[in-house]
């Protein structure tokens, strides 16, 4: 029985995974926290409609301080002292500056720290006493292999610079986050949930976006201390050696 909150969840991954968490038994998820900028969308009515009260939507815009603290405020109250169990960072955006790095404003970069580094801290932090109370104590983050250092030349083709740089801050970001609170029973560890067919991903994504939910909610289920500070792929059955950039093998991701 555990209790999740996803951020970013009105579309693509996030709300696919929510649908996913719903699906299980109570005894898996028993309540989970669908966290969008805009939750009125006839989408997400829908799939907490179909819930029987186990989908719980909650309007938060990080950008807000005043938001981000009626949303930790509105979720202690749900979870009545039981804390939350899992926090999964799913909020991501990616532009593609064209041509080489050289081309990356300062604008364009400042924008892509803000809304996938420092809102990402922003969140975390403040929903960390809520962790702090539950049983799990896991932090999930969405990532990408676009963001790995090592994979930087197999990656050269795509021209998100900013995503690169933001996701490789975001893996640091989760490696402290692994290392300064594992004493209390912290889980802290990214995840890249494969090229997905969503906004983000586009159409000529590798994937159907299901396949990659089922794999990252495999994930969380099994999560526990042994995957604290780690990165991790998602595995697809052939996909283990594709000749391709992207390879689905359910190792760890370089760095
Ligand atoms: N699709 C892929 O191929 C792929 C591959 C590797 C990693 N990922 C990662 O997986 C995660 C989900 O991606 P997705 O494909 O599901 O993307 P998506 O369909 O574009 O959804 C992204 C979510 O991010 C939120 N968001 C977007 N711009 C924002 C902004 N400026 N401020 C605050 N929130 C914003 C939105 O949340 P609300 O509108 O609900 O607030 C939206 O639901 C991301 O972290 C992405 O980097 C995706
Ligand atoms: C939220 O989404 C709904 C449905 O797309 C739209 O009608 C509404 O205007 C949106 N609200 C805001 C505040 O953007
Ligand atoms: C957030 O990171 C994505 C990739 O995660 C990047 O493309 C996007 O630019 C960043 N957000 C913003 C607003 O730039
Ligand atoms: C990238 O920069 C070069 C010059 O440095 C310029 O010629 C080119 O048009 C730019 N490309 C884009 C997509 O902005
Ligand atoms: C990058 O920033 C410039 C301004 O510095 C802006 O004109 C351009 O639209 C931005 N590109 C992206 C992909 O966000
Ligand atoms: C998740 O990533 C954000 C930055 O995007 C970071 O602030 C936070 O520490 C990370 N959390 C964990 C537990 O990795
Ligand atoms: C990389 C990532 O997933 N970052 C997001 C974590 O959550 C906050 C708040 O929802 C977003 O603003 C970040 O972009």
């Amino acid at each position: 029985m555990a209790t999740y909150l996803i951020t970013g969840a009105s579309r693509g991954l996030g709300f696919s995974l929510a649908t996913a968490l719903a699906r299980e038994p109570a005894s898996v998820a028993s309540l989970v926290f669908l966290v969008s900028r805009n939750t009125s969308t006839p989408q997400i009515a829908e799939l907490v409609g179909q819930s029987k009260g186990r989908v719980i939507p909650v309007q938060l815009d990080p950008n807000v301080p005043e938001s981000l603290r009626a949303a930790v405020e509105f979720v202690g109250t749900r979870v009545q002292g039981k804390g939350l169990d899992v926090l999964v960072n799913n909020t991501g955006v990616m532009r593609f500056t064209g041509g080489k790095v050289g081309n990356l404003t300062s604008t364009n970069l400042t924008e892509v720290f803000h809304t996938n580094v420092t809102l990402t801290q922003l969140v975390t932090s403040a929903f960390l006493p809520l962790l702090r109370q539950g049983s799990r104590k896991i932090i999930a983050n969405i990532s990408s292999t676009v963001g790995s250092i090592t994979l930087g030349p197999v990656f050269s083709m795509n021209s998100a610079h900013a995503y690169k740089i933001s996701k490789a801050a975001m893996n640091m970001l989760t490696m402290q986050y692994a290392v300064d609170y594992k004493d209390e029973g912290f889980t802290a560890f990214a995840l890249s949930p494969g090229w997905l067919r969503t906004d983000l991903g586009g159409p000529h994504a590798d994937l159907p976006v299901e396949v990659g939910t089922k794999e990252v909610l495999r994930y969380l289920k099994e999560a526990g201390p042994t995957f604290n500070g780690r990165f991790l792929n998602i595995h697809v059955p052939g996909w283990e050696d594709a000749p391709g950039s992207n390879r689905y093998d359910g190792k760890d991701a370089p760095w």
